[in-house]
């Protein structure tokens, strides 16, 4: 396995769109594999092959709430549906270290995807994992949390990462 360089915003790579996976194989599961152990090391909770460098419509999401909880590999993931209903959740993201910021989302969301064997699966996910879903699909449309805040906020944060300034501890 080997961990992957993360690509920090406001790097322009971050703002391309990624493209559908054709196959699930052994190097698309190489790709998983290395993002999970980069994901580990960070640590973190999500992360996009954007992320590392690759415009494939990949992502890996391991949530680590001590019990049953299995990492999730999703490639081509979509949203099928999504509540109403929304909530907020103090975002953060491996490619803007060190800034949070509330960011308005659906509460619910059911998503479909390939999963790490190319079977076809749909999930039905709700609190930090629906964050985190959306956060992920994002990522492959070329957008980063900061572009779900104010402009102002956004800006702010823009400037202060240019000064090579830090955000808060985590
Ligand atoms: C996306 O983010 C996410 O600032 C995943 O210094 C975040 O794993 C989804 C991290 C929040 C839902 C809610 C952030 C690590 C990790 C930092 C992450 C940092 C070190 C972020
Ligand atoms: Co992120």
């Amino acid at each position: 396995m080997a961990i992957l360089p993360i690509i920090e915003y406001p790097n322009p790579f971050l703002k391309k769109k990624s493209l559908p996976v054709e196959a699930v194989d052994d190097k698309l599961r190489t790709l998983f594999d290395n993002m999970l152990e980069t994901m580990y090391l960070a640590p973190g909770i999500g992360l996009s092959a954007v992320q590392v460098g690759k415009l494939l419509r990949v992502v890996v999401i391991d949530l680590q709430r001590d019990d049953k909880l299995e990492p999730l590999f999703l490639a081509n993931p979509v949203v099928t549906w999504a509540s109403e209903e929304t909530g907020n959740y103090k975002e953060g993201c491996l490619s803007v270290p060190s800034f949070y910021e509330d960011v308005t989302r659906p509460k619910e969301v059911k998503v479909a995807f390939l999963d790490y064997n190319g079977n076809q699966q749909e999930i039905h996910c709700d609190g930090l994992l629906a964050t985190c879903v959306q956060h992920e699909i994002d990522h492959l449309d070329g957008k980063v949390f900061l572009d779900r805040i104010s402009k102002l906020k956004k800006d702010i944060i823009t400037r202060k990462i240019k000064k090579g300034m830090k955000g808060e501890p985590r």
